[in-house]
């Protein structure tokens, strides 16, 4: 049976370092988000956005956790949206936003889970790790934390959001498509023995081979399979309009054939779009392929 699909706007850039990001729901909407799912045959229900402190309006009080009581806020909010939803039987579709929505959007997640007991793993599509913490980060921007915030490590505000325990076990998340890791996430990856495969391993083993594993190890061991895609991960050349583009990403099929394997899987129960930048994009062409990304995940096929 079909879910109905609620979308859930978070215009947040306080997490990033680069303004604009905070246009992203606004440009996935008009890029026909809610169309290509009713022509899939889904029902949808926009939620509308969730309140995000504007960043004019704000200062900063901790230069290695920016803009943290307004960013728990926004993601406490979201929690709680996504787990309504969730808890009610529908499908959440989070338009962000920069990555730090996924501190709220995961506790959300993980909190339904626990309660239906359910085991949560998350496939995480990202040109970075979004592993630092307040320890390792080199720019304070906690945008480059919410996978270790998900994990139980960083400023308590954020961990213990809805929770006060780890929202997500190693052994349950895998990343595909980084090739910008700062040195403590490199040590992050390594202590607690996450499954990363970056652009090298990509390249060397196939995005098929990847996917596969990937998808079968969730198979075996999670209930809710939750996918954070962020728009960097793909090449630039197919996605300017991001938050911190990196040269060397994924590339059009091989973003879209993730997605492709992700639906023929079906286990995918929430998706997230991070990351949207359409001040730095090209007549919305981003937010087009990331809808258009969306849709392969929810069962579109070439044929
Ligand atoms: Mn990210």
């Amino acid at each position: 049976m079909i879910k109905q699909v609620h979308i859930i706007g978070i215009p947040m850039d306080l997490g990033s370092g680069r303004r604009g990001v905070d246009m992203g729901p606004s440009a996935l909407r008009i890029a026909g988000i809610a169309d290509k799912l009713h022509s899939l045959g889904y029902t949808t229900i926009d939620e509308g956005d969730i309140s995000v402190a504007n960043q004019e309006t704000q200062s900063v009080q901790d230069n290695t956790l920016k803009y943290l009581p307004q960013i728990t806020e926004a993601c406490t909010s979201l929690a709680i949206k996504v787990k309504t939803v969730l808890d009610n039987g529908g499908f959440p579709l989070i338009l962000g936003g920069d990555h730090a929505l996924s501190i709220g959007s995961i506790a959300g997640i993980a909190a339904h889970c626990k309660e239906h007991n359910k085991t949560l793993g998350v496939l995480w599509i990202d040109a970075h790790a979004d592993m630092n913490t307040p320890e390792t980060t080199p720019s304070g921007n906690i945008h480059g934390m919410p996978l270790a915030v998900s994990l139980g490590f960083g400023a308590e505000e954020l961990t213990s959001i809805l929770y006060p325990e780890p929202k997500l076990k190693a052994e349950h998340l895998v990343l595909i498509g980084p090739r910008s890791i700062d040195p403590g996430e490199r040590e992050f990856i390594k202590r607690n023995g996450i499954t990363t495969h970056t652009m090298f391993s990509i390249d060397k083993h196939g995005i098929y081979d990847i996917t596969l594993r990937a998808l079968e190890r969730m198979r075996s061991s999670v209930d809710h399979l939750h996918i954070s895609f962020d728009v960097d991960s793909a090449d630039p050349s197919i996605a300017k309009g991001v938050g911190t583009p990196v040269p060397g990403g994924l590339s059009y099929r091989e973003t879209h054939l993730i997605m492709e394997m992700a639906a023929e899987s079906g286990l995918v129960s929430s998706f997230e779009i991070a990351e949207t930048n359409p001040i730095l994009d090209d007549m919305n062409a981003s937010a087009v392929f990331a809808s258009d990304v969306l849709a392969s995940c929810m069962g579109k096929r070439i044929l």
